[in-house]
């Protein structure tokens, strides 16, 4: 019989390419839905044959215990959170809420629906993966860091994702719980939020060669991170919830450049020189900023056999390249329109 996987967050990045991946391997795959008309399932429109969707709020812990109850799953994919880091100094008690309480709701909600209390520990048919980040380990004690490395989160979103972690960890040994986390490090796509750094970067570029924008703001350029492809961090995911004992992974390249080194490349991939169009904005600048993150995957390689596949050249010139044809559709599109209408 087809194994049955729940998503939280399955509109997202993440979530898009997770709920492909499984439905590749003959899961059957159910997305947990926020909201009456959730805009956000356009997003992944592509897989509306065949994926299904169960309503759920992280903030709402009865809907959860019904969605585990209706779903009847073999493994839980954690992925709803707020993922925008600045948000969380606008808003902590909300990204608190969903990305920390909401871990402990989902938790629970698979408790609930598996029958374990102090007495009758483990024996649980449901998997859980949680997605920890490498936001966690913020001003970081070493580098790279590992598994053991200690945290120091630097946000209001990276504290709530340590709580997201220990809570996890805690219902493993609490209740016996099949339950891991994954520390990812940065990780993206052509699917990746405009907000987000690299696509800011990918679409301003592909604006700036098409003659639509002039310049491009950003904040900290000497900003380092271990950035990979999400398509391949979501095989990770799947192959920790695989293990004969469950374990907390850090998923990650060891390979790091700057915000600079992301702008030279991706301006370079369409021959233009970036100190033409790029505007060191003190605005963008974060409270507190998490100057360098570099994964060490070692365990991940050795015990998962994981690996990635693109390194980070690669993935920005392929998010330009996407972002150029997205671009020119746009307008293309625009000019079909009646005028004024769009
Ligand atoms: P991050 O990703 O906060 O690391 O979290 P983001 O792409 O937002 O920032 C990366 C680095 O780039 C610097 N930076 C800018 N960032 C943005 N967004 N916009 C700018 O204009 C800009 N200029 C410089 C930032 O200061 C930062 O140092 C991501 C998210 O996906 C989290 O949800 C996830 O947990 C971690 O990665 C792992």
């Amino acid at each position: 019989m087809a194994r049955r996987a729940l998503i939280t967050g399955v509109t997202g990045q993440d979530g898009s390419y997770l709920a492909e991946h499984l439905l590749n391997e003959g899961y059957q795959v159910w997305g947990l839905i926020r909201g009456q008309a959730n805009p956000r399932k356009m997003r992944i429109s592509r897989l509306a044959a065949e994926l299904s969707f169960v309503d759920g709020d992280l903030m709402d812990q009865s809907s959860l215990v019904s969605a585990v109850e209706q779903v009847q799953p073999d493994e839980v994919y954690n992925l709803g959170a707020i993922s925008f880091v600045p948000m969380s100094w606008q808003q902590p008690e909300l990204v608190t809420e969903i990305n920390g309480m909401g871990v402990l709701r989902v938790l629970e909600a698979i408790r609930m629906v598996s029958g374990l209390n102090h007495s009758r520990n483990g024996g649980t048919q449901i998997r859980f993966y949680q997605a920890s980040s490498s936001e966690m380990f913020g001003k970081a004690f070493e580098t790279p860091q590992r598994e053991s490395t200690p945290f120091h989160p630097r946000s209001p979103y990276g504290v709530a994702k340590a709580y997201g972690h220990f809570i996890t960890k805690n219902y493993r040994e609490s209740f016996g719980m099949y339950a891991v986390s994954g520390m990812l490090f940065n990780h993206e796509s052509p699917r990746r939020g405009a907000e987000f750094v690299t696509r800011k970067i990918s679409m301003s570029v592909a604006r700036i060669k098409r003659g639509y924008q002039d310049k491009l703001h950003l904040g900290n350029l000497d900003a380092v991170r271990d950035w990979g492809f999400a398509g391949d961090y979501v095989r990770a995911m799947h192959l920790m919830l695989q293990q004969p004992e469950c374990g907390d992974y850090v998923i990650g390249t060891g390979q790091t450049h700057s915000v600079r080194d992301a702008v030279r490349i991706a301006f370079e991939h369409v021959g233009l020189n970036w100190e033409d169009y790029v505007v060191v904005d003190p605005a963008l600048v974060r409270p507190a900023e998490v100057e360098i993150l570099c994964a060490d995957p070692s365990i991940a390689k050795k015990q998962l056999g994981w690996e990635p596949t693109l390194d980070f050249p690669q993935l920005m010139q392929m998010m330009v390249d996407c972002d150029l044809l997205q671009v020119t559709r746009e307008h293309e599109y625009a000019d079909l329109m009646p005028a004024g209408a769009w």
